[in-house]
């Protein structure tokens, strides 16, 4: 049993000079997997609609679609960039969406994957802008605003001064800390996290594991675990 994670590419459409990298990640890394676990912020902004996918994303769905065909079970934990990833990826792609986090059972064992936002303590502005986010009110929002203003909206804020992986310092215990009290509450046996940007390898307990897939902003880290065992590795 061999399965993928993959988390915080913050793919931004087909300008992005990851593009080919990602694509062929897809491809060939995939091929041989059995389970492709996205720990959200694949993509650095979606919002889902009924019939309407971003275009400079289509590449990228197509391999979705491509792996679907071929067996690949496909689960995705929403971030908070993809906060709403719609019925394009449950009903036509066939992807097992989480909304932030959730327990899933695989090659017999507990997984409780979590994207990592709130995790840490923020500002009352973010915690509120947050919430807002993933309301129902936001959706409504979204398609009253449309597809063609969210996605310029999107590139803007992208292009501007946003620092991915400006950790608070003592983050790194925090959520070790939260992985280790949700794995003992929920009587799981592996916590697989993203959103920090860091990757990090945590025995949390004989056999039981805290893992952060890291990013593909700056560390190029996926995290692979084959038949019971993990490692973090590199996509370039
Ligand atoms: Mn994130």
């Amino acid at each position: 049993m061999k399965i993928i994670f993959l988390s915080d590419v913050h793919y931004k459409g087909l300008d992005d000079p990851n593009t080919p990298l990602l694509l062929k990640f897809l491809e060939s890394e995939l091929k041989a997997s059995d389970v492709l676990v996205i720990v959200g912020d694949l993509f650095d902004l979606w919002v889902g609609y009924d019939h309407i996918v971003y275009a400079e994303y289509v590449p990228v769905l197509a391999k979705f679609y491509e792996l679907k065909k071929k067996g690949v079970r496909i689960v995705y934990v929403e971030g908070n960039h993809d906060v709403f990833l719609g019925p394009f990826f449950t009903e036509k792609l066939g992807v097992e969406v989480l909304n932030r986090e959730g327990l899933v059972v695989i090659d017999n064992k507990k997984f409780y994957l979590h994207h990592g936002d709130g995790i840490d303590k923020r500002g009352l502005f973010k915690k509120i802008a947050l919430g807002f986010l993933r309301s129902k009110g936001a959706i409504v929002l979204s398609r009253l605003i449309g597809p063609n203003l969210l996605w310029k909206v999107g590139q803007k804020l992208s292009h501007s001064s946003r620092q991915y992986g400006s950790v608070v310092s003592g983050a790194r215990d925090r959520y070790r800390d939260f992985g280790k009290k949700t794995l003992i509450e929920k009587n799981c046996d592996y916590f697989i996290v993203g959103h920090t940007h860091i990757p990090d390898e945590y025995e949390v307990a004989k056999g039981k594991w805290y893992y952060n897939v890291g990013d593909w902003v700056r560390n190029y880290t996926y995290l692979e675990y084959l038949d019971g065992t993990f490692a973090i590795k590199k996509a370039k």
